[in-house]
């Protein structure tokens, strides 16, 4: 995640002034530090980093707390704003019909972004379509057309045309019934006049309500001269930060972003097309400050949510918060979870899961791909009602039976009930938490997430 390291070393820092009620110049100096320390190592550029580090430094000394304030909550509270000054607003999106371009070099992750934006739109209730303009990588029109397959969206592209302003003009023709269209450009290695005059002929016939840069978070100083060419040349009104899976901090992102006056409109979390988060500065702090992202976490949960309970009616999951849970319950957790993409991402959107619980989970908690339970379903379905609500009694001589019926052998029918154990165990945890975090946490939840589909906000976040 971006400025993960900055989450923790900040976290650190913040904990050690638990209890004091005054901040003395020593205590500032050493959060001002590890704030330094994080930005530059993650490639936030330095002019930057000493501007943001001067005003935390300023405002920390001299501002007086509210009263009944603690000097940590007042730090944190200054550190917050002037991060979400630094990050800046996400980039304006309206859901309604509008045409987007994306620019970037090669591999920054365009194509994938325009399937992923599709996707979104699509989510929203609008027809989106992708026009697929590089012809100047190989593989670039099937790789296209295969991920618009994937997320269900209008494509158009054409293999047998080499003049990317020929397809655009053709491609908003062919797809006039949608009404976001998505415009995939070519890149180049670097950056080249006949790249730039290209993506100005394709523009200047698209017409683009939004034209977005497309950066690899592990873009470090270079994003800089990059946002500013392709803001010259087509002015660029948002930014995509793609990988964020992965190792880097895209600091180098940031940059660009205040370089160019434009805002971060996406993040890219993955290969696939639902890997794709809309930027949330307020969201992103919060997490990033140990507080839990709950905007971004209530919408997910929703949406799955909803989509798991369309499929079984009969299902509730508020009762499996409050009583048992059976594998029945389990089955529908997986489902739920597999929707809302990687649980350690979904857990780094908990309040309190970001820091230190998490990893004092079994690492087999987090493991549940899609190819066990495609075995678990078939397990299941060899199980009888009695069994699926009551696995504990499920013993050697039953397991035999499921095997046999299930076509499954008998290890991975220990494996479903050990993992059920596990999540059960996890659960009734999560209940003790009781009036504590647990309740204000599906609080904030309830509210921030409309209350959507009776969900009681956290009912179905897994076993988590
Ligand atoms: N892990 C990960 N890989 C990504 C992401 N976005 C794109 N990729 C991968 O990066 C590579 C280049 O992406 P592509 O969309 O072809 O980039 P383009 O050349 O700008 O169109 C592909 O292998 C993608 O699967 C992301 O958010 N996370
Ligand atoms: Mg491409």
């Amino acid at each position: 995640m971006v400025l993960d390291n900055l989450g923790s070393s900040l976290r650190g820092s913040l904990d050690k002034l638990r209890g004091k009620s005054r901040l003395d110049e020593d205590d500032v100096q050493e959060i001002v530090k590890e704030i330094q320390r994080s930005l530059l190592s993650a490639d936030v550029d330095v002019s930057l980093v000493m501007d943001l580090s001067d005003s935390i430094k300023t405002r920390a000394l001299e501002e007086e707390p509210p009263g009944g304030t603690s000097a940590r909550d007042h730090v944190l509270k200054i550190v917050y704003e002037e991060l979400v000054g630094l990050i800046g607003e996400s980039t304006d999106i309206p859901l309604e019909s509008q045409t987007i371009m994306l620019a970037g070099l090669q591999g920054s992750g365009k194509t994938t972004t325009s399937a992923k934006m599709a996707w979104w739109f699509s989510k929203k209730g609008l027809r989106p379509a992708v026009i697929q303009t590089d012809t100047f990588r190989p593989g670039a029109y099937d790789q296209a057309k295969q991920m618009c397959e994937r997320a269900e969206v209008d494509f158009y592209g054409d293999p047998d045309c080499d003049d990317p302003v020929q397809i655009a003009r053709d491609g908003l023709e062919a797809t006039e019934d949608a009404e976001v269209h998505i415009v995939d450009t070519a890149g180049r290695h670097a950056l080249e006049d006949d790249l730039i005059a290209e993506i100005e002929e394709i523009e200047s016939v698209v017409q683009p309500d939004l034209n977005m840069l497309v950066l690899d978070a592990a873009i470090g100083q270079g994003a800089k001269e990059q946002a500013q060419q392709f803001d010259e040349s087509i002015g660029i009104g948002g930014v995509v930060i793609t990988k964020l899976d992965g190792t880097a901090k895209g600091g180098g992102a940031l940059t660009a972003v205040n370089e160019t006056d434009s805002s971060i409109g996406f993040l890219g979390m993955g290969e696939t097309v639902q890997d794709i988060e809309r930027f949330e500065p307020n969201g992103f702090i919060s997490r990033l400050l140990g507080m839990g992202d709950l905007k971004q976490l209530s919408e997910r949960v929703e949406r799955a949510m909803s989509e798991t309970q369309a499929e079984d009616e009969d299902w509730d999951p508020e009762e499996m918060m409050q009583g048992s849970f059976t594998l029945k319950d389990m089955q529908k957790q997986m489902e739920a979870m597999n929707k809302m993409g990687p649980l350690d991402q979904v857990l780094d959107m908990i309040p309190g899961f970001g820091g230190g619980i998490k990893d004092q989970l079994p690492d087999d908690a987090m493991d549940v791909t899609k190819d066990r339970m495609r075995s678990f379903e078939v397990i299941m379905d060899s199980m009888t009602e009695e069994e699926l609500e009551n696995p504990r009694k499920v013993g050697a001589s039953r397991v035999k039976r499921i095997s046999q019926g299930s076509g499954q052998d008998e290890e991975t029918i220990q494996e479903l009930l050990e993992q059920h154990r596990m999540m059960e165990q996890t659960i009734k945890q999560f209940q003790s938490m009781g009036d504590g975090d647990m309740q204000r946490m599906m609080k904030k939840l309830q509210k921030q997430g409309g209350g959507g589909g009776g969900m009681g906000g956290l009912g179905g976040m897994g076993p988590f």
